[in-house]
């Protein structure tokens, strides 16, 4: 791509293009073998200097003239690669012949009309170019939940100290765990609203004031988030709070369902719908009816309208309400049901912090167990495990348990990457020695669907996969995640008694919040792991819980919810091929045999 768009040597980037293609259709076995016994040129179509550059990277994982090429382009013109639907040819004819160096002069260029006079180009493609801008800024506006959580942490407890204020919480999509957030909307409870308000426009993170009145501010924080907040009397609170954590979906249907009952609903409160227009009228509808007076809290407020409470997570208009009418809402999953992880990384791969730090690390969060899951060979640029080394680090965690001491017990696993065809990236013998596998694909992630989808359902069909590792590979805000047929590997993964990650890395959060519901009620497992690279990272689980509470998730349908000794007979029977999901019912079953593919 790089080449391209430098408009090298057409012939060159032929041949790099071609080599690219041939080293994919190598096994790691092979290719290692080949580059340790300088046979690579043998193969049709790498020439002597390709060769010399595949040892180095593989070598290394990183290449000089690479690093020298891509130095070699101007930041802000290898912007526009991230634009959808601009390849390097066309990022060429924009750059010689209009000039165009950034997204910023090509807004200009299309806004102009001169991108559309461009062969090639057209006043179609010129739309969709502008149209695409757009798309990738409003995504850049919105930020991750954990940022926000950040930025929204210090000055929630803030406003909680300050002797005006009785209660404060955020609201909107940050409350409802959304995996990322548009705006912070703080609600405080107060009788004295001017001495808060000064406050919070007065504090240092603050870079600027967009409105500011009364009862109600906005600011624009340094870090570019918006932060509104609210101030309304204690009285008043749990109606604004409501109508404040959305979603709108939620509130549309909560109004329709107090309507039918004679009540009108509003963010200042409840009142019978006769009186309802009159009460806007007076003081701007802010006297509150009796009726809201005698509600103290949004439980009390569901109780009202004939509801369970609903936990804020849940409120996307998504049924929560019809089974609240029933009582029948799942008692969420919480962090304190956590009771160990699989998916983390130490020093032997790219992680920061050695086995014995993450080890202590988990045994200050009391778990029972941790589970270590370096990268395979496969993933050199994360200084993956090759069999010897991996073998080597299976005999330091064995040694660490039996010298007992951490209260913790180790996990020896591996994160193994799916190869571009499917096949796992250790050999049968390495991986049955393991207690569990993570299967993750980390490469080629460009495939076709239909690809894709082979490909990580043959990693599932195979002995020992534990569990999938995050599904798409997505990067919020970044990286949209492959395009894989999210329900075929569900149904593989439940027939295999393969677990699904939920992935809570803040960038990931993948398996994503909206397809965990239906893929529970089928009896997919869940395992919710930080990913961590760092102990600090560990942490990071509390994310994960958040985003298994948003996918509706209970405690039952999540395997590190599961004590030491239940965890260890089901990964012994699991392993023994004897598994076939069946702890959704809080016992292995052993009667079916989960490997129905091999
Ligand atoms: P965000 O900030 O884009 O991540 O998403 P939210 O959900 O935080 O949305 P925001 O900040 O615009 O508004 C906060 C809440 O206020 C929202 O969740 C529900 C409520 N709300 C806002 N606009 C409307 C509306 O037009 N109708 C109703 N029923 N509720 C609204
Ligand atoms: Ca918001
Ligand atoms: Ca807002
Ligand atoms: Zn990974």
């Amino acid at each position: 791509m790089l080449l391209e768009l430098k408009g090298d040597n057409p012939f060159k980037i032929r041949a790099y293009q071609a080599g690219a293609r041939v080293v994919e259709s190598l096994s790691e076995e092979e290719l290692t073998r080949r580059i340790d016994a300088g046979t690579l040129e043998e193969i049709k179509g790498i020439g002597e200097a390709l060769a010399g550059k595949i040892g180095e990277l593989h070598r290394s994982g990183k290449l000089d003239f690479y690093e020298k090429l891509r130095g070699s382009i101007p930041e802000s013109l290898r912007e526009l690669l991230q634009i959808s639907g601009l390849g390097p040819k066309k990022i060429r004819a924009l750059h010689g012949q209009l000039g165009v160096t950034s997204v910023a002069d090509l807004v200009k260029a299309c806004t102009d009309g001169r991108v559309a006079e461009l062969a090639g180009f057209g006043e179609k493609s010129q739309e969709k170019i502008l149209a695409a801008i757009h798309h990738r800024e409003a995504y850049a506006r919105r930020h991750l939940w954990l940022s926000a959580w950040e930025e929204a942490e210090p000055l929630l407890a803030g406003l909680r100290g300050l002797p005006q204020v009785e209660q404060a919480e955020v609201c909107g999509s940050f409350r409802r765990r959304m995996e990322t957030v548009g705006d912070l909307d703080f609600l405080v409870a107060t009788l004295e609203p001017r001495p808060v308000v000064e406050w919070f426009v007065t504090r240092p993170v603050v870079q600027e004031i967009t409105a500011q009145g009364e009862t109600k501010a906005s600011v624009r924080l340094q870090s570019g988030l918006q932060a509104d907040l609210r101030l309304v009397s204690p009285a008043q609170f749990p109606f604004t709070l409501h109508h404040l954590t959305g979603s709108k979906d939620h509130n549309v249907q909560m109004r329709q369902r107090a309507l039918a009952r004679g009540w009108s609903m509003s963010e200042w409160g409840l009142s019978p719908v006769e009186q309802a227009v009159a009460m806007r009228q007076e003081e701007g509808g802010r006297r509150a009816h009796e009726q809201t007076r005698a509600i103290r809290d949004e439980a009390g407020l569901f109780a009202q309208l004939g509801l369970a409470y609903i936990p804020p997570e849940l409120r996307e208009g998504l049924g929560e309400i019809e089974l609240a009418e029933k009582s029948a809402l799942p008692r969420l999953v919480e962090e304190a049901d956590i009771r160990g992880v699989f998916h983390n990384h130490t020093t032997w791969s790219d992680g920061h912090n050695t086995l014995a730090e993450m080890a202590a690390a988990a045994e200050a969060f009391g778990w029972e167990y941790l589970g270590i899951a370096d990268h395979s060979a496969a993933s050199v640029q994360a200084q993956g495990l090759d069999e010897k080394r991996l073998h080597e680090q299976i005999a330091e965690i064995r040694a660490l348990n039996l010298a007992q001491k951490f209260n913790t017990y180790l996990f020896a696993g591996t994160e193994c990457d799916i190869r571009p065809d499917g096949r796992l990236d250790y050999g049968d013998e390495l991986l049955a020695e393991l207690d569990y596998v993570v299967i993750s694909v980390h490469s080629a992630l460009q495939q076709n669907r239909e690809d894709m989808t082979r490909r990580i359902v043959r990693g599932i069909e195979h002995p020992a996969a534990t569990m999938l590792g995050h599904l798409t590979g997505r990067l919020l805000l970044e990286r949209e995640g492959c395009d894989v047929d999210v329900d075929r590997v569900i149904d593989a993964a439940i027939a295999n008694g393969v677990v699904m990650e939920l992935n809570a890395n803040p960038w990931r959060l993948d398996m994503d919040w909206r397809h965990w519901r239906k893929a529970a009620e089928k009896g997919l497992i869940c395992c919710i792991n930080p990913d961590a690279h760092t102990a600090a990272g560990l942490a990071h689980f509390r994310l994960g819980v958040g985003t298994a509470r948003k996918g509706w998730l209970t405690k039952n349908s999540i395997l590190n919810t599961r004590s030491l000794a239940e965890v260890k007979r089901w990964l012994e029977q699991r392993r023994a091929g004897a598994v076939h999901g069946g702890i959704a019912a809080g016992r292995p079953e052993q009667s079916t045999n989960g490997k129905l593919h091999k």
